[in-house]
């Protein structure tokens, strides 16, 4: 392992109240189970197995006023992680428990005076609001509602609490965005790498530059990484496919890019569905692209730079 030993702190947040395709729930079990807990340990670091968060609900409970006990009890969990010198590592469940995680970031953010920058890694800008969202799923909305859009009142413990940034949320590897969300997302100016810049540019240069800014800002970065972000033909355990994502060596390279610039301070892992899985296999992605994240790497030296690769 290289770099510094972390406490990481493993929320289960088995929730799948936010979509409409069941099996989500058993995301944290997957990646227990595949080894994500051993494989952190086996880097170096302190990892706490905290448990799966289980919010107080009534079984009927449905949409917004689930999400809600859902978001309270994430948002502090994530918090209380982040005021004790951990890194949060929030393992789902669908994307919706990204409202808790990100506004338990906040939290913190807003308490340390720090900024706070959101990597949305996913093919979807997850930017819906009840009146644009096609499905009405809750899990294709998590950034508009943390960025004040409205439609969401009772979501939010205080509601007069300041809403995240949109110009300090970036999407990267967007490949599928409905009519009213890219109007939203336009207006309200997210930064947006999709996979036509990536094809183009490639994950090296868009993601320098996004790192760059927040190293500038002295920012706390929280990454949300959407298992759909991958190509389904490496993981295919998720809901929602969309075909021409990021290959196994582009999201690897994410991870290792991530952990060297040592700006990662809060990460979910989302929207893994064991139940669309085979034998294993996305769990099994995702958890090496965790430990990647958190600094393993083949040779137990950095990546030299470029002056250094051999003839040139
Ligand atoms: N945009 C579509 C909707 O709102 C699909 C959203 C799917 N979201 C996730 N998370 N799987 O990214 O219904
Ligand atoms: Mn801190
Ligand atoms: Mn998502
Ligand atoms: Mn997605």
């Amino acid at each position: 392992m290289s770099g510094a030993a972390r406490r990481i702190v493993v929320i289960g947040a088995p929730i799948d109240v936010g979509t409409s395709e069941p099996g989500a729930l058993m995301g944290p079990a997957a990646l227990r189970t595949a080894g994500l807990i051993r494989s952190l340990r086996d880097l170096g670091h302190d990892v706490v197995d905290a448990g799966d968060v289980a919010p107080d609900l009534a079984p009927e409970a449905r949409g917004l006023t689930a999400v809600a006990a859902w978001t309270r009890d994430l948002a502090g969990a994530v918090e209380a992680a982040l005021g004790a010198g951990g890194l949060p590592l929030v393992m789902g469940g669908d994307h919706s428990l990204s409202l808790g995680s990100v506004e338990g970031a906040m939290r913190h953010c807003a308490a340390a005076g720090r900024p706070l920058f959101v990597l949305w890694l996913d093919a979807h800008a997850d930017f819906n609001t009840p009146e644009t969202s096609p499905s009405g799923n809750i899990h294709g909305m998590p950034l508009a509602a943390l960025c004040g859009e409205p439609g969401f009142s009772g979501l939010f413990e205080d509601a007069a609490r300041a809403s995240l940034d949109p110009a300090r949320v970036h999407l990267f590897g967007l490949r599928s965005i409905d009519a009213g969300e890219r109007a939203l997302v336009r207006a309200r100016a997210l930064g947006v790498t999709d996979m036509r810049d990536i094809d183009e540019f490639g994950v090296v240069a868009p993601l320098r530059r996004i790192l760059e800014r927040v190293a500038e800002a002295g920012g706390h970065l929280h990454v949300s990484f959407d298992i759909d972000f991958l190509d389904p033909a490496i993981a295919p355990g998720v809901g929602t496919t969309v075909p021409g994502g990021a290959t196994f060596r582009e999201a690897h390279l994410i991870m290792e890019m991530l952990h060297d610039s040592g700006l990662v301070r809060s990460l979910d892992v989302v929207e893994l569905n064991p139940f669309l899985d085979e034998r294993g296999r996305s769990a099994r992605v995702l958890v090496e692209l965790v430990a990647s994240l958190f600094g393993r790497r083949i040779l137990d030296r950095p990546t030299p730079p470029i002056e250094a690769v051999p003839g040139r």
